[in-house]
């Protein structure tokens, strides 16, 4: 067991979250910790019946923590890291920072919990439009192993932070109301709209967003040779990801054997009967900590290939689930050892 532990982040929207998960999940600890900026310090949070009061996150606050779940953006995830690391506190880091550092484990413990126990200190958790598509690959894989993935998401505002929810909600109202909205988190108008660009140009007219699920799904993995495709869209939902996924695989699986395969995995719920109009949808699936399987079938135009539409809540599974599932990983591994 880790005797104290603490959250960096821990006012955020993920933060909150983790807060819940550890709290419901009864994760094991005798301390625990809130660290955030300098702005939320001395605010309290009540946790099991306890009011704690939130830590500016300065070197000398990771003195004594012995694991700490870390949910800030990147540039203070790459200050923070180090100073856990100096200070013997092991980091399940949420951020982008980290996640392809060759020395750092990036872990979706269903996929790959092996790698979390390679770690030098730090362990990263991958974005959330990787660890649902990830989380779905790996049945397939193991069956028939993927060789190429063409995908597309449908991502919701909620991925931008809570200004993205807020604003979603604030452009819809001035549109119905035919006022003008002025976008703030996004470059776009929000409401009635996708916006085909979610993070910078990154790689031959590919974003950072889409970089990502090309670089951490092979990292994951441990094979750089599947081939990844994807488009990644903002659109106009509150909470939870969604995902059109065609993967092609080197030994053919059918629908039916592609179903069976995803209900035998923990973490996959399918929802599956378009004759009944029934498949998941970002509305449904708001909550969940599973990552949620529909429109299962075979691919018309190749031998090999598989399509599917994948939801998961991205604030849960996509970040703050699989953050604790690490250090739940970890605790089981330090009780073995
Ligand atoms: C988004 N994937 O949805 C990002 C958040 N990490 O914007």
């Amino acid at each position: 067991m880790f005797e104290t532990i603490a959250i960096v982040g821990a006012t955020g929207a993920v933060g909150r979250i983790i807060r819940q998960l550890l709290a419901e999940r009864n994760f094991p600890h005798k301390r625990i910790r809130f660290l955030a900026s300098a702005r939320s310090a001395g605010t309290t949070i009540d946790f099991q019946g306890t009011t704690i009061e939130v830590e500016e996150m300065t070197p000398a606050a990771f003195e004594g923590i012995d694991l700490a779940i870390g949910s800030t953006p990147d540039p203070i995830a790459k200050e923070f890291v180090p100073w856990a690391k100096a200070a013997g506190c092991l980091v399940v880091d949420e951020s982008g920072y980290w996640r392809m550092d060759a020395e750092v484990p990036l872990v979706v413990p269903e996929v790959n919990p092996e790698a979390a126990f390679t770690h030098k200190g730090v362990i990263a958790s991958p974005n959330c439009s990787t660890t649902q598509m990830v989380l779905a690959m790996k049945p397939l894989h193991d069956a028939g192993r993927i060789k190429r993935v063409v995908v597309s998401t449908y991502q919701a505002t909620s991925g931008a932070g809570v200004g993205g929810q807020a604003e979603l909600i604030d452009a819809s109202r001035a549109a119905l109301a035919g006022s003008d909205h002025t976008p703030t988190t996004f470059a776009h108008p929000i409401a009635f709209n996708l916006i085909p660009q979610i993070g910078s140009l990154k790689h031959a007219g590919y974003t950072s967003e889409e970089m990502k699920m090309v670089f951490e799904t092979q990292k994951i993995f441990a094979d750089p040779t599947i081939k990844v495709c994807p488009t990644c869209v903002r659109a106009p939902v509150s909470n939870c990801h969604s995902e059109s996924i065609l993967v092609e695989t080197e030994k053919k699986i059918t629908a039916e054997q592609a179903r069976a395969l995803f209900a035998a995995t923990p973490g996959l719920r399918v929802v599956d009967d378009l004759a009944n109009g029934v498949y998941p949808m970002p509305r449904d699936c708001d909550g969940s900590d599973d990552t949620f399987i529909g429109r299962i079938r075979e691919d018309l135009s190749s031998d090999n290939g598989l399509a599917f539409w994948c939801v998961s809540d991205n604030l849960r599974k996509g970040a703050a689930t699989n953050a604790v599932q690490i250090a739940e990983l970890l605790t089981k591994h330090s009780a073995a050892v």
